[in-house]
């Protein structure tokens, strides 16, 4: 027991280094496509395309003419099915049953001018831990690269937030800085859903979004005021082609809201709320986020660890020497 005790201390700095080693990998960063003529935007219904134009025009009026959006989640959620429905394009794979991509991937269209760019990112929890090294190699893809807004995504039809939720949504704030989270817009799949049958559909999906949007708050220790100078707004989506139409064949949810266009403007008004894009640079990627603060932690814990051993293994040649005595 004593032994096993023994081994599991000693082998504590060792299967840190293996973590430290495997997240700090470099591995070439895709520079991800150039952009290409929006296809998939003849795609979309023409009242969603006049939409999206009057939308589009707006942005250029005021001299923006790129998007990029960092797409963010854990796994499943349906973070590439919403790329896919706001390209209008299958672009990106969809699996049920694993995980479909494992590093990032930007797809970039370009329309009248134009440009839109979405980074997919692999699920940020792998085996029931955050999944580090993934956000790890997210930022290094990043590099150079500009964020208007982060899509943190997850489903509207999961009835729970836990602790993990929390520490994802930290270790998004520790990576890039909280002030992701004032470009941020909560998307929840899943929309087109039954509620529970004692409450409606709005009173479930402001319930669910409030639980999610208090974790972001938490997580990202985002105060009171902050909160209030750029509340998070939430976005929610109905990627399954079952989706309910208008008559105007556009996808729509329970709430009758056409959901492409009313995102779209949600992420544009994100674009515009006045706080700073997320500039990902050098300094961002090295810089001081919890884990790499962690970093600075390890000599003082093996230190602890190594005067814990040493005590360890003067009570056990105190106790053999007092066995032998008393043969
Ligand atoms: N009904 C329904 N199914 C969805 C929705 N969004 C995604 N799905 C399904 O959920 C599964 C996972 O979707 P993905 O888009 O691959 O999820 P993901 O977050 O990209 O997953 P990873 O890349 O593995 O992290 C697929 O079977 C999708 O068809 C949605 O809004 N409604
Ligand atoms: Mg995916």
């Amino acid at each position: 027991m004593l032994v096993a005790f023994l081994r599991f201390l000693i082998s504590l700095p060792y299967s840190q280094s293996i973590r430290l080693s495997f997240r700090c990998t470099s591995i070439p960063a895709s520079m991800g496509s150039a952009a290409r003529e929006w296809v998939g935007f003849k795609q979309f219904p023409t009242a969603t395309q006049d939409k999206l134009v009057d939308l589009f025009g707006k942005l250029k009026e005021q001299g923006v003419n790129t998007l990029t959006i960092l797409v963010m989640g854990k796994g499943g959620v349906g973070k590439s099915s919403t790329v896919n429905s706001l390209i209008g394009e299958r672009v990106m794979n969809v699996n049920s049953f694993q995980a479909e991509i494992v590093r990032p991937v930007m797809v970039s269209r370009l329309r009248s001018g134009f440009t839109i760019n979405i980074i997919d990112t692999p699920g940020l929890v792998e085996g029931g831990y955050v999944n580090y090294p993934a956000l790890e190699l997210i930022k290094r893809f990043l590099l150079n690269k500009t964020i208007d807004v982060l899509l943190y995504v997850d489903r509207l039809d999961s009835y729970r937030v836990d602790d993990l939720d929390r520490q994802i949504v930290s270790a998004i704030a520790d990576g890039f800085g909280k002030e992701i989270w004032s470009k941020s817009l909560l998307v929840l799949t899943h929309a087109q859903l039954c509620p529970p049958d004692d409450i409606s559909y709005e009173v479930f999906t402001s319930r669910r979004s409030e639980a999610v949007l208090k974790t972001i708050r938490t997580g990202a220790c985002i105060k009171k005021r902050e909160s209030e100078d750029y509340p998070i707004p939430v976005g929610l989506v109905e990627n399954s082609g079952r989706c309910n139409k208008n008559e105007s064949d556009e996808k729509v949810l329970p709430n009758g809201v056409a959901w492409i266009p009313s995102l779209v403007e949600e992420i544009i008004s994100i674009a515009t709320n006045g706080s700073k894009a997320i500039v990902v640079d050098q300094k961002l990627i090295d810089g001081s986020g919890s884990n790499d603060r962690g970093k600075l932690l390890i000599p003082a814990v093996i230190g602890v660890q190594w005067f814990i051993v040493e005590l360890i293994k003067r009570a056990i040649r105190a106790d053999i020497a007092k066995g032998g005595r008393s043969l």
